[in-house]
């Protein structure tokens, strides 16, 4: 406890010298960080939060690498590009926080899931503060760790204030630790500044988690000494409170025990606290002279996805005319057979087979443990879903529609999407988004989104017209570590047939393909308005275009792009989503950047109409491009 405190003095020190951005303090706390992460086993995982410095000590990480983390040098863990805790370390058995709080816990219990699949009898532990309690997340998470008995320690650090605010106006029961009952769970309130009850509590808590699965909720009571964080002050906090409190100070008080124990001499304290201070001034010099990080570009750019090498799996020569639906749990299938621990999850999907059919027959086939029924929340599944890559398990989540990962959205961009480049952790997770319009279903169950995905760096999107590209790229999806987003377009699933090779194969990522060749125009587009422009094709044989359906958007296959409309002149991009901000804009940026030269025309985007999907088809049958694409296209031809 002695180390974190009289690091953080010391960080004060440089806080106010302007070396390090910002402090949250853990002064006053430190028994709880440090009595968890002595209670743990060093293979098991701790999530800890910002005020947790403790952990990171205890788990001895060498001081240096946590200095030139705070100050954003190499030797720190995520190369300059996050600052403070926001980091993890495979190597320590970590997993740093995202700003957003609440994530932390869902990831938890994908980590507690995977020890529970792997039986390894190993407990995870998991840091909040009674502020985060406050969050989705925190619901989420605590209902599906009770409704999976995953062996978690939720870890409240109840410290009087989520930045300014009192747990008066935090919570309206009195205590967290209440909460408990609530979900079926096991809790406890314990005296967060004593080191002795932390430890000890613990220690045979997490004995009893390892032995009997299950999850359990601690309510640490504890107090923030200082401010939220160093420039935000303690201006409205009682004075009469903190004096109360000072005298519980966890360092002191253990260091009065131990010497009244003789268990510690004033000699010994001394010794301990010269050779901290020691350690802390060698580590600082090092890290005070170590050379700042240079940008380089290639390296920033490459390390947003981890290394994916493809490796093409061939089709077999026997193919069996299927529909895209059929092609997609067939690819899913193949799959879990060739991955053996890969797990899906998502709401109705195992004995219901979920609400396409997609996965009926798979619980029969795979078991229960590795197709997943879950509760409604999506967020905690993403976020379990992380935690599964973090123990090395890939998974495939189905969002019932793809409307709903919004209420998912906060893991996908915030956690998922920025791991890899922040901590060198990569999310090996497929989102299966069923999409798109033509079912009269209205605004919640018909958007076809991707353009909110293809916005964010780290993020992979997939978006295929065809039953057999669907099945081969589905199961490069599985294959690629990154997280991608697959999308399957709802009216597509039963309407398009195709013959599709029966055995397992793959299809490469970034690579379109040219559906029709012509001199006159290049037609781009993906999904179901790939079979709006065959259609308009169809109809108008005299039109000799190129039609490329993109099937992968990130990555995307701009060179297939701009060698069409090097030789055609003409481009007109149609995309179902709405137009502004939609793929198509940036298509046609990009052509116009790299082929103006060749241009005979302006580049036409032809797309849905900027308001929300409709529910009756006249509305619906307005609102899409279909019937406008075809006089766009005549219009750009006669241009
Ligand atoms: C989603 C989200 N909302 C708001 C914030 C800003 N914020 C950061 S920490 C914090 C207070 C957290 O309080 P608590 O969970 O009690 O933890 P403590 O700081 O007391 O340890 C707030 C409001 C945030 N980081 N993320
Ligand atoms: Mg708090």
């Amino acid at each position: 406890m002695l180390k974190p405190r009289m690091i953080e003095e010391k960080m004060l020190i440089l806080l106010r010298q302007g070396k390090i951005s910002k402090w949250f303090s853990g002064i006053g706390q430190e028994a709880i960080s440090v009595g968890v992460t002595t209670a743990l086993h060093k293979k098991e995982y701790i999530l800890p939060m910002h005020r947790n410095l403790g952990v990171f000590t205890t788990r001895e990480i060498p001081l240096y690498r946590l200095f030139g983390q705070w100050q954003g040098k190499a030797s720190g863990f995520t190369n300059g590009r996050d600052r403070s805790f926001h980091f993890g370390t495979q190597d320590y058995n970590i997993v740093g926080m995202i700003s957003h709080l609440g994530p932390q816990l869902g990831v938890a219990d994908g980590i507690a899931l995977a020890n529970l699949l792997k039986e390894n009898k190993m407990v995870t532990a998991v840091f909040t503060g009674e502020g985060g309690t406050s969050e989705g997340d925190f619901h989420e998470a605590l209902n599906v760790a009770s409704v999976w008995k995953l062996p978690v320690l939720f870890c409240v650090e109840n410290n009087g204030y989520g930045l300014s605010t009192p747990t008066s106006e935090q919570y309206n029961c009195e205590h967290i630790a209440d909460k408990g009952k609530g979900y079926g769970m096991e809790s406890h309130i314990i005296d967060g500044n004593n080191i002795i009850e932390v430890y000890e509590l613990v220690s045979e808590i997490a004995e009893s988690v390892r032995k009997n699965p299950r999850p359990i909720l601690l309510e640490f009571k504890t107090f923030r000494a200082r401010g939220h964080e160093e420039a935000s002050g303690t201006k409205y906090m009682p004075k009469t409170l903190m004096k109360e409190w000072e005298k519980k100070d966890p360092v002191t008080n253990f260091q009065s025990y131990l010497i009244s124990q003789n268990a510690l001499t004033e000699e010994e304290d001394v010794l301990i606290k010269e050779g901290i201070a020691s350690e802390i001034n060698i580590d600082l010099n090092k890290t005070n002279k170590e050379e700042d990080i240079i940008p380089n570009l290639t390296k920033e750019l490459n390390d947003v996805y981890k290394t994916f090498v493809y490796q093409e799996v061939k089709a077999n020569s026997k193919s069996k005319e299927i529909r895209l639906v059929d092609a997609v749990s067939e690819g899913l299938k193949q799959s879990m057979e060739r991955h053996e621990d890969l797990v899906i999850m998502g709401q109705d999907i195992a004995e219901y087979g979920g609400v396409f059919k997609i996965t009926e027959g798979f619980v029969e086939a795979f078991g229960k443990k590795r197709v997943r029924n879950t509760p409604i929340c999506e967020s905690a599944i993403i976020e379990a879903a992380m935690g599964l890559s973090i123990s090395g398990i890939k998974s495939v989540v189905e969002l019932q529609f793809a409307d709903f990962i919004t209420s998912g959205f906060n893991p996908v961009i915030n956690y998922l999407a920025k791991s890899h480049y922040r901590w060198n952790q990569n999310a090996d997770i497929v989102l299966r988004m069923p999409c798109g319009a033509g079912v009269a279903a209205g605004p919640f169950h018909s958007q076809t989104n991707e353009a909110w995905f293809t916005k964010t760096p780290g993020l992979k999107v997939v978006y295929p017209a065809f039953p057999y590209d669907a099945k081969g790229l589905l199961a490069t999806a599985i294959n690629d570590p990154n997280p991608v987003l697959f999308f399957e377009h709802k009216a597509l699933y039963r309407s398009i047939r195709q013959e599709v090779p029966t055995d397992y194969f793959t299809l490469p990522f970034g690579k379109a393909s040219v559906l029709k060749e012509g001199n006159a125009i290049t037609i781009i587009s993906y999904g179901a308005a790939v079979h709006w422009a065959l259609d308009t094709l169809k109809k108008n044989p005299d039109i000799s275009a190129d039609l490329i359906d993109l099937r992968t958007l990130q990555p995307l296959d701009t060179e297939t792009i701009f060698n069409s409309v090097r030789k055609t002149g003409k481009a007109i991009v149609l995309h179902e989503d709405s137009m502004f901000g939609g793929l198509a804009s940036d298509i046609s940026a990009l052509i116009m950047e790299e082929c103006f030269e060749d241009l005979d025309a302006p580049v036409k985007r032809v797309a849905s109409l900027e308001t929300p999907i409709p529910f009756i088809s006249q509305l619906e049958d307005q609102y899409l491009p279909k019937n406008r694409f075809e006089e766009e296209l005549k219009k750009l031809l006669s241009y």
